[in-house]
C-alpha cells in the first residue's frame, strides 16, 4: 500500500541487544502514525557473527560481548529495507536519529575518520570497516568482569557515595569506565591503538553522518565519566579510569544536538534525503520518550531483555540506583535488573510451553503462589548484584511447571518493587512495555505488586519509536512551529488501561514482599 500524505517523515532505529529495529513515523498538524516498522534478529538473520541471543560469551563467564561490525551491517540491512519498503517514500524523511543497549562500547583505531568520510557507496559498508576496530569485540552491559576496577575508580574518586553524586551512579561493572579502564589495564597494546572510543549510540550515529558523532549526555551518564550536575566530561573520572582517555573520548553534547546531514554514503547508496541526524542515545533514555514517560507522575516498565524501571526526575539527586540525563532534560531515575526475558523464556522452555502455554500456568496458579518462591538469577544479576548465578527456590516441587512460571514472574516483580522503592514513591501509573508487556497476565502482577494501575501502549518498542519522536521534536524545534515534549509524544504513546491493583492480591504481595526481602538477604549473605 503506498502512501498518498505529504506529511513530513521521521525516522528512528533501535540497536538492542538481540536485534536492530528501525520504525518511521508521518506527523502533521492533521495525522500522527507510524508508517513502518522492523526489526532484524542478530542471531537469525546475521548467523555468521555467530552470536546467541545477540552476544558471545567469553570461556570467562563473566565476559560478554557483541560484534561492532555485525551492527553495521545490521543497519546498512536496515536502511536497505526502509529504503524498499512501499510504505515509505524516503524522500520525505527530515530527521533522523536512534537509541542503542547502553554502556556497550566500540574501539577504533586512527584509519576510523578517514575511513567514515571515504566510504564506497557501491559497496556494502561492514566490509569497509574491517581494519577500523583495535578490539573486534564490544563489551556490553551485560558483561561483569570488572569488579576489581570498579573498586579502584572508586577507591581514587573518593568512594562509591562520592562517584554516585558525581556521576549519577556508583561504579558498576557494566559501565564504560570500569569497562575501559580494564581494557587499558589487560591489553595496553591494543588502548595504545585506540584513538577513539565511542558507545554503541554514538557509534552507530558515526556512521550515519559519515563523522565521527558526540555522545550525548543520556547515553553518557552510563560511562562512570561525566560529571551529571554539569553535563561535562569529569576530569577526575577520566584520570581515575586510563590515562589521556580525554583524547579519546567524543565530544558530549546535550541529547537534543544535530550531528550532522546524512552522509553521501547512504543518499546514493539508497536515495535518502541529506536528512539532520540528531545525537543518539541509550535505550532507556529513549524509551523515556517513547512511553510518553515525560511528566513526573508515571513510571515505566521495560520488560525486555534486561527489565528496567525509571522514571523522569527534575533534579540529579534522586536515590535511585541510576541517574542519567533525560534527552527531554533534566534526569531519569532507573534500576535495572538483568534477569528479564531471557529468565521468563528459561522456564518458559525448561517446562515445555510457548507464551499462550505461560500465561495460562499464571491464571491458573494463585497470587502468592502458596508462599512458593524463586530468586530469578539464571544469570549473574544486576540488581541486587549477584555475581555466581543460582536460582534459589522455596516450596516449589521441579515437576510443578505451573508454579515455577508464577515463582519467576513474582519474583522478578518483587524485586522490582523492592528495589526501586525510591522510583516508585509517589507515583501509581505504571507504562509497561517491552515484549513482556503483550502479556495480560504478567501486567495483573505487576499491578497487585505495585498496587498501581498498569498501562500499555500500541507499540512496544518505545526505545525505537522514542527515536523517531526525537527527531520530530528536534525538527519542529527549528522551525516556526516548536512542540513542546507532550505535544510531541501525542497521538503516538496514548496508552491504555490494562490492568487495576486487586486489593486482596495486593494485601498477599505486601507480605509476600517481606518474605522475598528475607528471603534475598539469606540467599545474599549465603554466598558471601
Ligand atoms: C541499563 C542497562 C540495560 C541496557 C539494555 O543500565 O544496562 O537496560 O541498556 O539494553
Amino acid at each position: 500500500m503506498s502512501s498518498v500524505s505529504s506529511a513530513d517523515l521521521y525516522l528512528g532505529f533501535d540497536c538492542g541487544t538481540q536485534s536492530f529495529s528501525a520504525t518511521v513515523i508521518e506527523a502533521d498538524d492533521e495525522q500522527r502514525r507510524v508508517v513502518f516498522s522492523h526489526a532484524l534478529n542478530f542471531d537469525r538473520e546475521l548467523p555468521d557473527y555467530q552470536t546467541a541471543a545477540g552476544v558471545w560469551r567469553d570461556t570467562d563467564p563473566r565476559e560478554v560481548s557483541s560484534s561492532p561490525l555485525m551492527w553495521a551491517e545490521a543497519l546498512d540491512r536496515l536502511l536497505a529495507i526502509v529504503a524498499a519498503a512501499p510504505e515509505v517514500d524516503v524522500t520525505r524523511i527530515r530527521a533522523i536519529s536512534g537509541s542503542a543497549q547502553q554502556h556497550g562500547s566500540v574501539y577504533l583505531r586512527s584509519a576510523w575518520p578517514d575511513t567514515l568520510a571515504r566510504l564506497t557507496p557501491s559497496d556494502a559498508l561492514a566490509p569497509q570497516l574491517t581494519a577500523v576496530f583495535s578490539r573486534a569485540a564490544s563489551p556490553i552491559w551485560m558483561d561483569e568482569s570488572t569488579t576489581a576496577q570498579c573498586r579502584a575508580i572508586e577507591a581514587a574518586l573518593g568512594g562509591a557515595d562520592a562517584v554516585r553524586r558525581l556521576t549519577g551512579s556508583r561504579a558498576y561493572e557494566r559501565f564504560t569506565g570500569p569497562q575501559i579502564r580494564r581494557f587499558f589495564e589487560t591489553k595496553p597494546e591494543a588502548y595504545a591503538q585506540t584513538s577513539r572510543i565511542h558507545l554503541v549510540s554514538s557509534y552507530l550515529a558515526s556512521l550515519l553522518t559519515g563523522s565521527d558523532a558526540p555522545i550525548d549526555t543520556g547515553d553518557g551518564s552510563g560511562m562512570t565519566l561525566v560529571n551529571l550536575a554539569h553535563g561535562r566530561w569529569s576530569a577526575d573520572a577520566l584520570s581515575a579510569t586510563a590515562p589521556d582517555l580525554a583524547a579519546r573520548l567524543p565530544t558530549l553534547v546535550p541529547s537534543s544536538t544535530a550531528v550532522g546531514p546524512l552522509s553521501t554514503y547512504w543518499q546514493q547508496r539508497y536515495g535518502f534525503p541529506p536528512a539532520t541526524v540528531i545525537a543518539w542515545t541509550g535505550d532507556n533514555p529513549s524509551s523515556l520518550i517513547g512511553t510518553g514517560t515525560v511528566c513526573d507522575d508515571r513510571l515505566a516498565v521495560s520488560l525486555g531483555t534486561s527489565d528496567t524501571i525509571f522514571a523522569h526526575t527534575p533534579d540529579a539527586g534522586s536515590d535511585a540506583t541510576h541517574t542519567f540525563g533525560a534527552p527531554m532534560g533534566g534526569y531519569m531515575a532507573l534500576v535495572c535488573f538483568r534477569n528479564g526475558s531471557l529468565a521468563r523464556e528459561r522456564v518458559r522452555d525448561r517446562h515445555g510451553l510457548d507464551w499462550f502455554g505461560f500465561a495460562q500456568a499464571l491464571e491458573r496458579t494463585p497470587p502468592g503462589n502458596d508462599g512458593a518462591m524463586l530468586l530469578p538469577w539464571f544469570e549473574p544479576e544486576i540488581t541486587p548484584h549477584v555475581a555466581v548465578p543460582r536460582v534459589h527456590l522455596t516450596g516449589l516441587d521441579d515437576r510443578d511447571s505451573a508454579r515455577h512460571v508464577r515463582a519467576v514472574v513474582e519474583g522478578q516483580m518483587m524485586a522490582m518493587a523492592n528495589h526501586s522503592q525510591a522510583i516508585c514513591r509517589g507515583r501509581r501509573h505504571i507504562i509497561a512495555t517491552g515484549g513482556g508487556s503483550a502479556n495480560r497476565a504478567i501486567l495483573q502482577v505487576m499491578a497487585d505488586v505495585f498496587d498501581a494501575d498498569v498501562f500499555t501502549l500500541p507499540v512496544t518498542n518505545t526505545a525505537c519509536l522514542g527515536a523517531a519522536l526525537r527527531a520530530l521534536h528536534f525538527d519542529r524545534s527549528t522551525s516556526s512551529r516548536p512542540l513542546s515534549w507532550p505535544d510531541a509524544v501525542a497521538g503516538f504513546t496514548d496508552s491504555s488501561h490494562a490492568a487495576s491493583p486487586i486489593p486482596a492480591n495486593v494485601v498477599v504481595y505486601r507480605r509476600a514482599r517481606e518474605r522475598y526481602a528475607a528471603f534475598e538477604m539469606q540467599a545474599l549473605s549465603a554466598a558471601g
